[in-house]
């Protein structure tokens, strides 16, 4: 992509490969989302410019978004969140903050109201623990709308709730009766 940094090109460049598309550089994912960094890296070579261990690191470490992790041994790798391929993340189902923050374009809500919010391509409904964040990811697609969600209600009703490693809230669905819009 023009104008975009080497790490910008890389960190796209390993989400398509960790969340979407594993296959292309003839990896399969470990239960966790793992691949092999020494996997990964053959991988990357056969499929784009080469990349070094180094390179890789510095990817991992400087992701404002944490969206990639080691594991403990730093031999495997994987993104936190955000896979299309079928992956169990080996989440735990944990007790949500009262209230959490989706950020969506204004052109959706209609529908959202009507349905719900729903998974689409991903895993989960991905929440945030806070406006500015859900601002920022409704910004991507038109004019942001911040819906809050009443995580609380939803906990006691029996909806299962996790969080990734990266503080992102997920969900498999949140019905229209949980939604509101912030005001402002
Ligand atoms: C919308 C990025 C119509 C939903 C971001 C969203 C985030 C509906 C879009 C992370 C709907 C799905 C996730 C319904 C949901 N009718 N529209 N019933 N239900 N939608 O990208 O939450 O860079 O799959 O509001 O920063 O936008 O990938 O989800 O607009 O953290 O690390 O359908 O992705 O992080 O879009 O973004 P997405 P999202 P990364």
């Amino acid at each position: 992509m023009s104008g975009s940094t080497p790490s910008i090109t890389l960190s796209r460049r390993l989400s398509y490969l960790l969340r979407h598309a594993p296959h292309e550089a003839g990896l399969t994912l470990a239960p966790g989302g793992w691949v092999a960094v020494e996997d990964l890296l053959r991988g990357l070579a056969q499929s784009g410019p080469p990349v070094s261990r180094e390179q890789l690191a510095a990817v991992v470490a400087g992701s404002e978004k944490q969206r990639f992790s080691f594991d403990a041994s730093g031999e495997r790798i994987r993104a936190n969140q955000g896979h299309s391929v079928p992956v169990d993340l080996e989440l735990l189902p944990q007790t949500p903050p009262d209230v959490l923050y989706h950020g969506t374009a204004a052109q959706f809500t209609a529908a959202i109201f009507r349905e719900g919010l729903q998974r689409r391509q991903r895993h989960h409904v991905h929440l945030s623990p806070d406006k500015d964040t859900a601002r920022t990811v409704g910004a991507r697609r038109g004019r942001p709308v911040i819906l809050t969600i009443d995580a609380a209600a939803m906990h006691t009703a029996g909806h299962l709730f996790y969080r990734s490693e990266n503080g992102v809230w997920l969900t498999d669905s949140v019905p229209p009766e949980y939604l509101a819009v912030l005001p402002g």
